[in-house]
């Protein structure tokens, strides 16, 4: 009769690593695993978990001809995070080009981001508008 679940069994590298593809035949051991040897008969087998960069969004000011240059300035210090040279810069690219780029962040923060500042610009009464572009 089996007292344990565990035992020691002395078996070399080869032998461990075969019987642990006979146990656990979907474990791909160049892919998604990690095998030592402590030279004790002993293995560890672990998964590499599979983790998902997220995707980002980049997101857009647009120009108009209602929305105070002030205001825009005040947009990109406030809701994301420039230096009032940096905010300077961009509403002037926005002003000259049509748009520019604001922040690259995952979806969520993204449309949040773009929400907050349409809100604000609602209240204001002025047309200010947004976009977001997969990176
Ligand atoms: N073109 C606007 C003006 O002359 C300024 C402006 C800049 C508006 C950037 C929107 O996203 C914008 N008052």
């Amino acid at each position: 009769m089996l007292a344990s679940s565990a035992c020691v069994l002395n078996l070399s590298h080869g032998e461990l690593a075969s019987l642990v593809r006979m146990l656990k035949p979907d474990l791909n051991e160049e892919s998604n695993s990690n095998e030592q040897d402590s030279g004790h008969g002993a293995l560890v087998v672990e998964r590499v978990p599979h983790v998902e960069r997220p995707k980002l969004y980049k997101v857009y000011l647009l120009n108009d001809d209602y929305t105070p240059m002030d205001f825009v300035v005040d947009i990109l210090i406030n809701f994301f995070g420039k230096s009032s040279h940096e905010a300077t810069d961009v509403m002037l690219k926005v002003h000259h080009e049509g748009k520019g780029l604001c922040g690259v962040y995952p979806y969520e923060i993204a449309e949040t981001k773009v929400a907050l500042v349409s809100e604000k610009a609602r209240e204001e009464e002025y047309p200010l508008q947004c976009s977001i572009e997969r990176e």
